[in-house]
Formats: C-alpha cells, structure tokens, sequence
C-alpha cells in the first residue's frame, strides 16, 4: 500500500534529522517479481550508472498535483530531484535527498522530467529536461564533485537542444553523447522543420506512411557542458533496412532513450510510448543506424514505461518504473531485475 510520500518524509526527517536516510527493502518473499525500491516517496524513469564501484540511481521524483491529465503529460509535475544508491543489488537503498530543486534552475519554468547522470574528470552531470519559462522543454545540466549532489545547475540551457529523456553515454574511447527526445509532451514532433513550431500537433505528425520520428544523438564537448554538433537523427531500420513508419506504433521511437554497449555492438532502448513496450535495436556504431530487434520489457502496469541497462558485477540489470504503490499513472516506482541475454547477445524478452 502506498503511504502519502509528505508524511512518510516528515515522519523520517524527524526520526534522523535530516533528509539523508536508508530504507530497507521489504522482507517479504517477493512472490511475482521485483518490489519497488523506494516506498517513502514516487520515483520514475530510473537511470542508473556504477560510480566508484556502487549503484547510482536517478530517477524522476514524482508528486501529487492538482494539475489535470492531458495528452501533454501536464499531470507529471515534477519539482525537484532525489538520488538513490545501492551498495548491491537487491540491498540496503538509499536515498540522498534533494539533489536539485527547480527553483534553484534560473532558466525553468516547469516539469522537471527524466534525468540522467555522468561522471569525467573528477565531476559529476547532472542533465536534465525542464520546460523553460515559454513552456518549451529545453535540457540542463548541472554539476557537482559527488554523484549525490547538491548539484550546481548552469545558468542556462545547452545551446541547441530540446525535447526530453537525455541519457548519456561515455563509449570505449571516452567520447560522450546525449541521446535524447520523446514524441507528444516531449515535443519533439515540434521540432521536425529544425524551428519549434509553438502551434504544432500535441501528439505526432500523423504521417503514418513517412519515416517515423527519430530519436536525436549530438556528441558531448569535453568539459560536458555543450553538444561538440548538432543533433542528428537515431535512425532505425526494420531487417530489410527500410527506416520504422510513423504509423507503426509498435515498434517506433517515443521516448525514453538509452544506450549501452555489449561485446562492441551498440544496443539503443527506447519506448515505444502508447503502445507500451521496451524495445530495442542494434547498431555499429554510436550514431547507428540501428536494426530494429525486438521488444525487451512488455507493458507494465501504468501508461509510460522508462529504463535504463547497466553491468554491475559481471550481470546486466535493468531499472524500470511501474505503478505498483500509488495505481495511478503520475505517481510510480521503480524497480530493478536481472536482464537475460540469448549467446548471440539478444534479450529474453521481460513479462513483468
Ligand atoms: O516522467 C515524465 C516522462 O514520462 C518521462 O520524461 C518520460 O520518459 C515518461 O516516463
């Protein structure tokens, strides 16, 4: 059962004085897969990374709001961020509080979305999308010298970028990127003449025939405050190499990208939004294209659905959110399970 996430904080905070605390996993035989890894409070889209040898979540801090539900994802109405880690799986989580608050972003306005994390040079990033006072969501970042924060957000957005779900990934040679975008209240289908068009569709192109839109990567620049170029398009192709439609949406990208590499094959994540899967594709190289490969999670309880992959001790995870807690929509959790790889490095598909 859900606990209304202000009390349980107050009811915390009090009991160690401050927000810095450790929560225990249930010690109930899990009967039908994972349990959520925080209770205290909602938490969504969970990426994570190994820093220094533990397991770094940042997620999305969910909150009640009073904000009705539209097609724009109003309703997520995030304000500010919290950073969990695990010396383990399936151990002792906890949770860093505030690491970032939207009032503490001189450029936001509104919905502080998915997150995610990087580390170089004895710094730690923070990147994240936001809407900025026009209601147009733009990506910051901000920096720190631990990967819990507080985290320093930078005075203004990265030139050249829009839309939502950054993740990034630091490839064998240590070049960085940013993969990132999402369709309808991503507004990245706004975006499709290179200008924001404030007046475009609230969903997709409806161009069911065309290519579909893509996700975007730019190359970070070496101090990973700035993209080194601009974005170009993560194209997906079906197995005959003809690029995924618009109108297939089972297969086409949303939102919520990630990247990982395996055995030097480059494997792109991604949602497939209102149809509700994980899916995946493959590639050569970090700019793709990518061959579409098959679903890696079925639909989860709740609409969206959000990952990230990553080797921790030998073994791939994926961290993901559902609504198990709350039963609503804007208000999930997340969870962490084993991934299972077929030889040829395919996934077993997840059925949560
Ligand atoms: O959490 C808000 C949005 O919902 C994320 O940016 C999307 O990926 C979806 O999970």
């Amino acid at each position: 059962m859900p606990v209304p996430a202000k009390t349980t904080l107050a009811a915390l905070a009090l009991l160690v004085g401050s927000f810095h605390v450790a929560i225990c996993q249930s010690k109930k035989p899990a009967a039908a897969g994972p349990k959520p890894l925080v209770s205290h409070i909602y938490t969504a889209d969970p990426s994570a990374h190994v820093f220094n040898g533990k397991i770094y979540i940042y997620p999305s801090h969910d909150v009640e709001t009073s904000v009705p539900e539209d097609d724009e994802g109003a309703h997520f109405n995030m304000r500010d961020y919290h950073i969990l880690s695990m010396d383990n799986i399936g151990g002792k989580v906890t949770d860093h509080g505030v690491a970032l608050d939207l009032k503490d972003i001189p450029w936001a306005g509104r919905q502080l979305w998915a997150p995610d994390a990087a580390y170089k040079n004895g710094r730690y990033y923070l990147y994240f999308p936001v809407k900025d006072k026009q209601d147009v969501f733009r990506m910051g970042v901000a920096t720190s010298k631990s990967p819990t924060g507080p985290f320093k957000a930078e005075p203004k957005p990265i030139p050249g970028s829009y839309s939502i779900d950054p993740a990034v990934f630091t490839d064998t040679d240590g070049k960085s990127y940013m993969y990132f975008g999402g369709i309808w209240g991503g507004q990245l289908q706004r975006w499709h003449t290179g200008k924001y068009e404030a007046n475009g569709s609230k969903t997709d192109l409806k161009k069911d025939k065309e290519p579909a839109l893509s996700a975007k990567v730019a190359r970070l620049s070496n101090n990973m405050l700035t993209f080194d170029e601009a974005a170009k398009d993560v194209v997906i192709l079906d197995k005959a190499g003809k690029p995924l439609l618009g109108g297939d949406h089972d297969r086409r990208f949303f939102e919520g990208g990630w990247m990982h590499k395996y055995k030097g094959k480059y494997y792109f994540s991604y949602s497939t939004g209102d149809t509700h899967f994980l899916a995946y594709a493959t590639g050569t190289s970090p700019y793709g294209p990518f061959t579409y490969q098959g679903v890696l999670m079925n639909p989860v309880t709740g609409w969206t659905t959000h990952h990230s992959i990553v080797e921790f001790k030998g073994k791939w995870y994926i961290f993901y959110h559902d609504v198990e807690l709350s039963g609503k929509t804007p208000l999930r959790n997340v969870k962490v399970r084993e991934l299972t790889r077929n030889p040829d490095g395919s996934f077993v598909t997840i059925t949560p």
